[in-house]
């Protein structure tokens, strides 16, 4: 299993810059490059990647995506003097060219490529390519939007090529619409391309019809081109969640790509005046993190737009942070979309209904609404949150901004714990953990005894032996100090185990703990006051138990080999975890699990987005798989999913939707859909 994040940079692409007055291309400076790498010195992330040089793009490789004109002539301007230069970059929308332009954009591509490369020979698992130009708005033969060639197409036709891979993902998270990348693989279902982008109803440069929703893909390519329009401003951290639970994820996860490739705009942050988006810093790791659970990990990021210097650079810091896997900070603010956000979300869903099979069952009642692409009512009686304010940006709003961003960095890139996974469990720990793990003393009796008494006794019978706690509390206590950042637990008594955790964890001070079981046990029922969320994902119904606000009973059961839990984890777990933000997780895994080892896995993966990575595990199962499993998925290695989900059967989505409809008013992240009728 490879290891290690790559970062490629290179000071020569901040030479291409404006030589003239124009206000439409003057945000796009060389300093977003070297204030990004500076940030990353700053917080000491260069030298914990592996650095790999970047190099030219051949033609060859060019011509992958453009055509031989494009090429001659951004060629040809390397000898113009500024007036010619200018003549040319006029027959562009949003383009300047530079003597040492062709120079950068062929850097910049070849940075790209060895990206590509590094990740594909499993030099490293995953990394970040700065470059300039950027690439999405670039097309077969026209250079656009700051863009001259296509980065990030250009290494997707690349990694087909010469890697033969046939799933490809391109995440585009700029603000913009990457046009440029849809135009050249609208008929191409092997590279599956979303974009979120600022619309405004059309309004919003590039201004594009085959911008909106209902732009899904060409011929073979149908179904395979995502856009995700927003049509106000102010779209925050909860939208982006929101698209990614109910809209990218799970079509990536049916999609199965073999290697994920970000066309990674920090435009769509806060601060940025092209984007007037809301989203802070951290929120780009929640998307890297997300986006690391694909593909075996293979994953890499590719510097697209962003243009406020500081929020750029801490949001490229904490994506660089999260390739690395260090503990992924809290996502700021309210949980819960905007209505503009579900409208957009809904829309999409419908539009795709068709390709995707994750999709085949919803509920189809609200399709009348898209077909006039009429947009929904105004007002509803409300769960969503109420809308942005139109561009509320100003002077003083960017002084503010400045400020937040100072004083909430600073809080949130905390140094790094040195240990990530601590077990006392001997048969895990020899042999598979890759990341440092901290092999921890069982408590003894005595121990056991002066710190946890008075909340076992009515929990533990008194002939069972307090070895189980020992082994629990031993990790737990290292967690709650922030020694380690996860741990393994082993107990032939889970659910008392857990019982004794949740109250332990509680009094220590946390106020909101996520629970979640896995198979059958008997769940101690003291939720205090709302500090533990239960989850139970379990075959039956618990006698005499329906879901309520803080426990919540998923009946889920695979059938044998066919893992169709990612819809649930993506659709209905992740959103009910988010909304409630718990700072600490323990997942129970018990006898007579409903889902398999990969599902167990990727809650797992998926869950280290919350809690700054906290988790405890306490396993009764002996299945030494499982707990390999589970113990890699902890010290952070992403989960190969081996072999494609499949979607959910329509009894499942039948009752999902009824636990969605029922719980959506406390848990906001669970709204995709504007009620009907209203
Ligand atoms: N009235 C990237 O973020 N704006 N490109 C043109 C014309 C161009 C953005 C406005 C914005 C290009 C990579
Ligand atoms: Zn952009």
């Amino acid at each position: 299993m490879a290891s290690g994040t790559a970062l490629i940079y290179d000071e020569e692409m901040t030479s291409h810059k404006l030589l003239w007055d124009d206000p439409i291309c003057d945000i796009e400076v060389p300093e977003r490059l070297s204030a990004s790498y500076e940030q990353l010195q700053f917080y000491h992330l260069v030298e914990r990647c592996v650095h790999v040089p970047a190099r030219e793009g051949t033609e060859e490789e060019i011509l992958l995506v453009h055509s031989s004109e494009h090429l001659e002539v951004a060629k040809s301007t390397q000898t113009m003097d500024e007036e010619e230069l200018k003549r040319v970059s006029g027959n562009y929308d949003a383009f300047f060219f530079h003597p040492n332009t062709y120079r950068c954009a062929r850097l910049a591509v070849g940075a790209t490529l060895q990206l590509v490369d590094s990740v594909m020979l499993g030099k490293v698992c995953n990394g970040m390519a700065l470059v300039r130009p950027p690439g999405h708005h670039s097309q077969r033969n026209a250079a656009n939007g700051f863009c001259l060639f296509n980065n990030v197409a250009i290494a997707a036709e690349y990694a087909k090529l010469k890697y033969g891979l046939r799933r490809i993902l391109i995440v585009d998270w700029d603000v913009h619409h990457g046009q440029g990348t849809q135009y050249i693989f609208e008929e191409d279902p092997s590279v599956l391309y979303f974009s979120w982008h600022r619309y405004e109803h059309q309004e919003f440069w590039p201004s594009l019809k085959e911008s909106d929703y209902d732009a899904v893909g060409l011929g073979k390519g149908k179904g395979f081109n995502i856009n995700l329009p927003w049509n106000k401003v102010g779209m925050g951290n909860s939208d982006y969640l929101a698209a990614f639970f109910h809209v990218l994820l799970p079509m990536a996860f049916e999609f199965d790509p073999e290697l994920v490739l970000v066309s990674s705009g920090y435009d769509s942050g806060i601060g940025d005046p092209e984007g007037q988006m809301n989203a802070t810093p951290e929120v780009f790791a929640h998307l890297t993190h997300l986006l690391m659970q694909l593909a075996n990990g293979k994953l890499c990021v590719i510097l697209e737009g962003g243009y406020h210097l500081k929020s750029l650079s801490e949001s490229v810091c904490m994506t660089v942070k999260t390739l690395l896997r260090d503990p992924i900070p809290q996502v700021t603010g309210e949980m819960a979309p905007c209505l503009s956000a579900i409208e957009s979300i809904q829309n999409v869903r419908a539009a795709h209904k068709p390709y995707w099979k994750w999709l085949m069952y919803e509920d189809t009642s609200f399709l009348h609404n898209l077909s006039t692409k009429s947009h929904l009512p105004k007002k509803t009686n409300t769960n969503p949150s109420t809308d942005h304010e139109d561009k509320i940006t100003n002077n003083n709003e960017a002084a503010k901004i400045e400020r937040f961003l100072e004083l909430h960095m600073r809080n949130i890139l905390f140094p790094v714990p040195p240990i990530r996974t601590a077990t006392t469990q001997s048969k895990a720990s020899a042999y598979l953990l890759p990341a440092p793990v901290c092999v921890v003393k069982e408590m003894d009796k005595n121990e056991v005894e002066a710190l946890a008494s008075d909340f076992y006794a009515d929990l533990v019978k008194e002939d069972e032996p307090l070895h189980s706690l020992g082994s629990m509390l031993a990790i737990l206590d290292k967690i709650l100090k922030k020694e380690v950042c996860n741990g393994i637990a082993d107990s032939p008594t889970a659910s008392a185990s857990v019982g004794v955790a949740l109250r332990y964890s509680v009094r220590f001070g946390f106020q909101r703990v996520l629970c979640v079981f896995v198979g059958d046990m008997q769940i101690v029922p003291n939720t205090q006051d709302g500090k533990v969320l239960v989850i139970n994902i379990c075959e039956k119904e618990q006698s005499g138990k329906i879901s309520s606000k803080h426990f919540i009973s998923l009946n889920w059961k695979e059938d044998a080999d066919r893992s169709d839990f990612f819809s649930a984890a993506l659709g209905f777990i992740l959103p009910v975890a988010y909304s409630y933000q718990p700072n600490l997780i323990v997942i129970a895994v018990g006898p007579n699990r409903s889902i398999g080892i990969s599902g167990i896995s990727l809650l797992f993966g998926l869950l280290q987005g919350l809690a700054e990575s906290q988790i405890l595990a306490v396993i009764e199962d002996t299945d030494l798989n499982l707990i390999q499993n589970v113990a890699k998925a902890l010290a952070g290695a992403s989960v190969s999913h081996s072999g494609a989900y499949v979607p959910p059967t329509q009894e499942k989505v039948h009752k999902m939707k009824i636990l969605k409809d029922q719980l959506q008013q406390d848990w906001k992240m669970l709204q995709c859909s504007v009620k009907d009728g209203i």
